[in-house]
């Protein structure tokens, strides 16, 4: 789809902030997309997509797991996880993206998955540094994902489960099997 017409339909499903952040995760999504190679305009879509659900309400988004058959075991987890996979799902349905690479890469944002294409880690990545995010240990994020996507995805799931252990908040899964993932295999 065309950015702009992609960024108008985007843009009101979301806050202002919220948009803000659409915007740095696009264009530095864009930006690793050249350093790595991969599809630029892809990369655009996913990023510009990818928190299209993140202000649906919890009921909705819980109605759509139930009813589409995804993994059901996300109901028991933070409802922080559930914005990833209902959007996959609703920009099909309600913008008609159809790019299954495009669309895979959204569903696995937030947690990412065992055996992330590089589309999918340049998003998990984009998403995590863009220039909006002020946190301790970005500028270093930002420094590993100029030279090696998989450190900077490493880097960012480690920080992750780091925060959640701090807050006694339980750990999705797919969370800890993207770490090992990686860790092992990359
Ligand atoms: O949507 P964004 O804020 O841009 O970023 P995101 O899609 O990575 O979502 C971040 C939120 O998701 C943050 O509140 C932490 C939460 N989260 C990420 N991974 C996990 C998680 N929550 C639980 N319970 N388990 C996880 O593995
Ligand atoms: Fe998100
Ligand atoms: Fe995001």
């Amino acid at each position: 789809m065309e950015r702009n017409k992609a960024l108008a339909i985007v843009k009101e499903q979301l806050t202002e902030h919220r948009y803000s952040h659409t915007i740095g995760v696009m264009e530095t999504a864009i930006k690793l997309s050249g350093i790595f190679g991969a599809d630029k305009k892809k990369a655009e879509e996913a990023a510009i997509f990818h928190d299209y659900a993140k202000f649906r309400p919890k009921e909705e988004m819980m109605e759509i797991i139930k009813e589409q058959n995804m993994k059901k075991d996300l109901l028991l987890y933070s409802g922080e996880l559930w914005h990833a996979p209902v959007g996959a799902y609703l920009v099909q349905k309600e913008a008609g993206i159809t790019d299954p690479d495009v669309l895979e890469a959204i569903r696995c944002h937030t947690s990412g998955k065992p055996g992330m294409s590089l589309l999918d880690k340049i998003i998990f990545v984009a998403d995590y540094i863009e220039p909006g995010r002020h946190f301790p240990g970005v500028e270093e994020a930002r420094e590993l994902a100029k030279k090696d996507i998989n450190k900077a995805a490493i880097f960012a799931l480690k920080n992750t489960i780091a925060f959640l252990l701090k807050k006694n908040q339980a750990v999705y899964p797919d969370t800890i099997n993207t770490y090992n993932d990686l860790i092992l295999n990359s």
